[in-house]
């Protein structure tokens, strides 16, 4: 599990020093009419860190995994990410991961390993699991780490110059 820890603190440290660069102009604009900007796509990635530090640590008290998901348009929206300062909003959401990673790391196996059932992770994960086998902690957090790579992946291809 340390290593997807060390997988995070590496992605976040090396996109948060590409997103610092980028103007404010670049932070945002939105691709196309109804997608979202990199500011709001780096907020939704906050509301994904701060929905699954609830379920982290939640979920550590308990043998289930049902948790609520969320409206992330809605949840985008609804915080005015686009008004907030580029760089602030990108170094919370740096902060905010290598706390993740700490708490994760700081995790005994048995607890990241355990087998928790049932569980929400059918309808709220970004790779979602059978609903009828149990899911560990381990794979939530892998599949938090996908979620992420896979939006920073989208920030790169909507800067990248019109083919
Ligand atoms: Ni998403």
């Amino acid at each position: 599990m340390n290593s997807t820890a060390n997988r995070l603190r590496d992605t976040v440290r090396e996109a948060s020093r590409r997103l610092l660069a980028m103007s404010d102009d670049d932070a945002r604009r939105r691709p196309a009419p109804g997608k979202w900007s990199p500011i709001e796509i780096i907020g939704h990635l906050v509301d994904s860190a701060s929905n699954n530090h609830q379920r982290l640590v939640r979920g550590l008290f308990r043998d289930d995994f049902v948790f609520e998901g969320y409206d992330a348009d809605g949840w985008v929206d609804s915080q005015y990410y686009r008004d907030a300062p580029w760089p602030d909003l990108v170094v919370l959401w740096r902060e905010f991961n290598f706390h993740l990673a700490r708490v994760v790391e700081g995790t005994p196996a048995v607890e990241l390993e355990k087998p928790r059932f049932p569980h929400a992770l059918h309808r709220i994960a970004w790779q979602k699991p059978p609903e009828t086998e149990p899911i560990t902690i381990s794979w939530f957090f892998s599949d938090y780490l996908g979620h992420l790579e896979h939006h920073l992946r989208q920030i790169a291809a909507d800067l990248a110059p019109a083919r």
